[in-house]
């Protein structure tokens, strides 16, 4: 880089105009280059050269009507910068204000020299299940919409696409009332299906993707619960006409896939990325994005939870960060707040009830005075999300939202970005709230913001 711009950018930093990260972390609040927040639900990933385009749902606005496909460059898969919306809304099409556009995946066509984006097209009552194709000549495009259909006049809900490495391309996608799920080939130009190669008949399955590896195909995919999270599975194949072998767990079934939903799979040297959606229906736009390594160090794609994470691209690997642990039990108790034993917590303790006027501080707890991811593990066996405030050396608060566990022996973790001055200080979970916050099992504290 010119030492001109370095400089520049470097200043550009120091004033916060450019806003940079450096690691993946998922459930955190995602910026763009631009410090606003990624709005790219449901997405896909499109690599053309060395740069990683997202495409995804804007749902800025909450509602789960169609505003926008987002695009997203990036050359690190970190650092995103917005660019022109790919499709936006017609009025009078199926893609108008008060349709549904979702999913939305694009892969490029070499024949034609063109990029074509696939999409589930819906009425807002999810009753007219059609896929939708758009094109465009560049990968951002703004994409011209072609039209929306039943695949082979059947039902297509979520879907994916998968594009076999001789150029073959193929629709992924929940059919017959999301009660069968389907393998359909694409005709040469992309833009219409020819003939189904597999069905899984009865399986229920959606929000699917494919990673093939050492030949063998691996379908990736959750079951259907509506936004509420299950947990996803994976099948493989030799063919993609099958036979595809029975349905194993990605992750531990209890996490529920870590409260997300597949909606991508992209390789990554000898194992993938899992991108997924934890959506949060009630404030659609502020739904977050889980993207952890899946490895097959098992010798099966196996979801590996990291709560701070990176990408070398160049070796096509991945490295978990790791961190210091703090104990909630070791923290000075105030109010109501009670100490939980339970073999699932770590050293056996959590301490609940906190919030209400509990409240837990954990003391001495390591700073670098440079901003530091910090997560949090709970549990809250509601039904619904709890938060938590955080208040480090008796400082202002942050609120951490804490997605239901799904009982208070499934500990997730949450993360937040901390201001910890450079050696001790005092952090204060619960205080300032009335509403009870999850069940604190401990902290780990990063060296990284
Ligand atoms: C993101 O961009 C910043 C500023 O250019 C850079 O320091 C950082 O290394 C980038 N992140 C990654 C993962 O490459
Ligand atoms: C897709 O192909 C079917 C069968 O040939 C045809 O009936 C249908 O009109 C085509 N749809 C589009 C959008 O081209
Ligand atoms: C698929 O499974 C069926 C039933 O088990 C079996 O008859 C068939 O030979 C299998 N096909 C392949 C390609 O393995
Ligand atoms: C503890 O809980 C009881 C019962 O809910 C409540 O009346 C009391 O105010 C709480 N104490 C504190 C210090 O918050
Ligand atoms: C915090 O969680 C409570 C439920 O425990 C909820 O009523 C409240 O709206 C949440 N606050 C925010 C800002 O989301
Ligand atoms: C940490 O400091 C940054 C920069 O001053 C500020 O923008 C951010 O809000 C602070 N975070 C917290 C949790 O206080
Ligand atoms: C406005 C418009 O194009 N509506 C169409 C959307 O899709 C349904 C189902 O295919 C058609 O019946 C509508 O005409």
């Amino acid at each position: 880089m010119f030492p001109l711009l370095s400089l520049i950018i470097a200043a550009l930093l120091a004033c916060g105009l450019v806003h940079a990260e450096t690691v993946i972390v998922p459930g955190a609040t995602l910026t763009d280059t631009s410090g606003n927040v990624i709005q790219a639900h449901g997405g896909g990933i499109l690599k053309v050269g060395s740069t990683y385009y997202w495409f995804g749902e804007d749902k800025a606005t909450n509602s789960a009507l169609f505003t926008a496909v987002s695009c997203y460059s990036s050359t690190d898969l970190v650092n995103w910068s917005r660019q022109e919306n790919a499709l936006t809304p017609i009025s009078g099409t199926n893609i108008s204000t008060s349709n549904i556009v979702e999913r939305p995946k694009v892969i490029y066509n070499s024949k034609n020299d063109e990029y074509v984006m696939w999409f589930h097209s819906d009425t807002s009552d999810y009753g007219a299940a059609m896929v939708g194709v758009a094109t465009a000549s560049t990968p951002c495009g703004p994409y011209t919409y072609k039209s929306s259909w039943k695949p082979l006049g059947a039902d297509s809900r979520d879907m994916g696409l998968y594009q076999d490495d001789d150029g073959t391309a193929y629709l992924l996608y929940a059919s017959d009332n999301n009660q069968d799920f389907k393998i359909t080939q694409l005709d040469a130009n992309y833009y219409n299906v020819t003939t189904q190669v597999a069905q899984l008949t009865g399986a229920t399955l959606e929000a699917p993707g494919i990673v093939k590896r050492n030949g063998v195909y691996y379908l990736i995919a959750s079951h259907t619960s509506g936004w509420a999270p299950n947990p996803n599975k994976w099948f493989q194949a030799d063919s993609l006409s099958g036979n595809w072998s029975s349905q194993a767990d990605i992750a531990p079934e209890n996490v529920r896939t870590y409260f997300s939903q597949n909606n991508y799979d992209l390789p990554l040297g000898s194992n993938a990325i899992y991108m997924g959606d934890r959506w949060r229906p009630e404030l659609l736009g502020s739904s977050r994005y889980i993207w952890l390594p899946l490895s097959w160090s098992s010798g099966s794609p196996q979801l590996v939870w990291a709560d701070v994470w990176s990408v070398d691209l160049s070796a096509g690997t991945y490295s978990v960060a790791s961190g210091t642990t703090y104990e909630a039990e070791s923290g000075t108790l105030g109010g109501n707040a009670t100490i939980l034993s339970d073999s699932s917590y770590s050293g056996g303790e959590a301490v609940g009830y906190l919030g209400d006027g509990g409240t837990v501080t954990l003391n001495d707890v390591q700073g670098n005075g440079q901003g530091q991811w910090v997560s949090l593990y709970y549990a809250n066996a509601d039904q619904t999300w709890r938060n938590v405030t955080v208040s480090v050396n008796g400082g202002a608060t942050t609120l951490v939202d804490q997605p239901n566990t799904g009982g208070t022996d499934v500990i997730l973790s949450v993360p937040v970005k901390l201001n910890l001055t450079s050696g001790s200080n005092t952090v204060t979970f619960g205080s300032s709230q009335s509403n009870y916050a999850g069940d604190l099992d401990k902290i780990i504290v990063y060296n990284v913001g």
